[in-house]
């Protein structure tokens, strides 16, 4: 079998990994996150560049790359094709109160039926309407803009562009009408290319840094909809939490649901891979332990897990989706405040905290796939966890516990995976997703939890959460 390389772009690290048809390797992992400038909250664009090719260069020759990365955020390109500043993040507070507005200007339940997407203060749409955009003649999403570095060639990947909040969900093209609506320039919108479409070959610039030349294939290049193609499932029957800097918990689905219920849930309907559905919400994910470790210099996190899990459970829980944790800064504090808010003792001790985060996200997971299982009426009978939270044992277990359904942990590399099993099948290497899931359930050991414990402690706990979690993005 050929080899692959996935380019695998996450909120908090980056990674170049490669695939021999058995075994993936990893090539260069590197560090990421946002950059405060006075234009706001930014993505480092050209460091990431730097590091995605000295990776490929440390990868060896390849047939194919393929670049996926987390959603929403674009660079703009002026008519020469230079870019137009780096990309603001997700995380910037450019865009407080324009969902608002669109929602009452348009209404949210036109924009639900069209685009089938929930309501993130930072969908692309958003962004877009908060943006100078008069000297913009492309707007790229980061996984398009690294393909376009590499490339020169311009398009939007449909996986990824689902998550703008501007493509249509039931034909897959972009929503014209919407985007005219809004007042939006439709000339930025690049034409759309889908999963395993060929991009084009590296351009000498790129070749000449890497020291060989070979194509570049779209994959599926939201890191979600890569994780769901590689989640290492025998049959339909699975709910899954794709678990990162963002947990995203929901099912796979053949068709969008479009219900006021669903709505109303603030479920999304993101593209996967086959004309699938990634009927799913946002659980806020590692990142409430990340932006922890980051308020407390020199903790180490093995040792933390390791008390975390012999402390008293249930001593202190936050609803994880509240929108006061989104922001970057100092978390400890935000989670206290949250707790006292709530009239609760807060955490007296990083290990207490870490274990207040991991419950709560457990109760986050189980929210979640049990509304996206009684919304869609896609029953399941175990959860897959995959990605870097699939390594987290407490988690797994408390999210076992939490779901009283098996949890299957791994591929903690999920995300490379079906980035690159995605270019094999272009390739005519695998066969389909069937085939892929298969591979992938052989990469490594995959663990599995089943639910042990007291499920009526869980459903009081959810009730706390619930209760007390007002203001939260539901
Ligand atoms: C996960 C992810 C989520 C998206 C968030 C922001 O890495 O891609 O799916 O909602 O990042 O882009």
């Amino acid at each position: 079998m050929s080899r692959f390389a996935a380019v695998d772009l996450g909120a908090s690290s980056g990674r170049v990994m490669v695939w021999d048809g058995r075994t993936l390797t990893e090539a260069h992992r590197f560090p990421n996150g946002p950059v405060r400038t006075p234009g706001g909250l930014r993505w480092d664009l050209r460091g990431l560049y730097r590091e995605v090719l000295h990776g490929l260069r440390r990868a060896g020759p390849v047939t194919s790359i393929g670049v996926d990365s987390w959603a929403v955020d674009y660079g703009l390109l002026d008519s020469s094709g230079s870019l137009l500043g780096d990309p603001v993040h997700y995380r910037d507070e450019r865009t407080g109160g324009i969902a608002e507005r669109v929602a009452s200007e348009i209404g949210a339940e036109t924009l639900y039926d069209v685009a089938g997407l929930q309501v993130l203060p930072f969908n692309t749409v958003y962004q877009l309407l908060a943006d100078d955009l008069g000297r913009a003649a492309t707007m790229l999403l980061v996984p398009d803009l690294i393909a376009y570095l590499l490339t020169g060639e311009i398009g939007a990947e449909v996986t990824n562009a689902s998550t703008t909040g501007l493509l249509d969900v039931r034909t897959r093209s972009w929503a014209t009408g919407l985007i005219e609506r809004l007042g939006l320039p439709a000339r930025i919108f690049p034409p759309l290319r889908r999963p395993g479409d060929p991009i084009g070959p590296l351009l000498p610039e790129a070749a000449a840094e890497i020291g060989r030349t070979c194509r570049v294939t779209a994959v599926a290049s939201h890191d979600t909809a890569s994780a769901v193609a590689a989640v290492p499932a025998p049959g339909p029957r699975f709910a899954y939490v794709s678990c990162g800097t963002w947990s995203l918990a929901g099912v796979e689905l053949p068709a969008p649901v479009l219900t006021e219920a669903g709505r109303a849930a603030n479920f999304t309907n993101e593209a996967g891979i086959d004309g699938t559905v990634r009927y799913l919400r946002n659980v806020m994910g590692l990142w409430l332990l990340q932006e922890s470790l980051r308020a407390w210099p020199g903790a180490g996190f093995g040792g933390l897990l390791e008390a975390a899990g012999h402390e008293r459970p249930f001593a202190a829980l936050v609803d994880p989706d509240a929108p006061v944790f989104l922001p970057p800064g100092d978390m400890p504090s935000r989670i206290a405040a949250e707790c006292r808010r709530t009239g609760q003792e807060p955490p007296s001790s990083p290990p207490a905290l870490v274990r207040c985060v991991l419950e709560s996200l457990a109760l986050g997971h189980r929210r979640a796939i049990r509304q996206a299982v009684a919304l869609s009426g896609h029953d399941v009978e175990a959860v897959h966890l995959v990605g870097g939270g699939s390594r987290n044992a407490l988690l797994c277990r408390l999210t076992a516990d939490a779901c009283g359904l098996p949890v299957v942990a791994g591929p903690a590399e999920a995300t490379a995976l079906g980035n690159v099993l995605v270019q094999a099948r272009a390739a005519g290497e695998v066969a389909g997703l069937a085939e892929m899931r298969a591979l992938a359930a052989g990469v490594e050991p995959l663990r599995r939890y089943e639910p042990s414990g007291d499920a009526s402690a869980w459903d009081e706990a959810e009730a706390r959460i619930t209760t007390v979690g007002a203001g939260a993005h539901r």
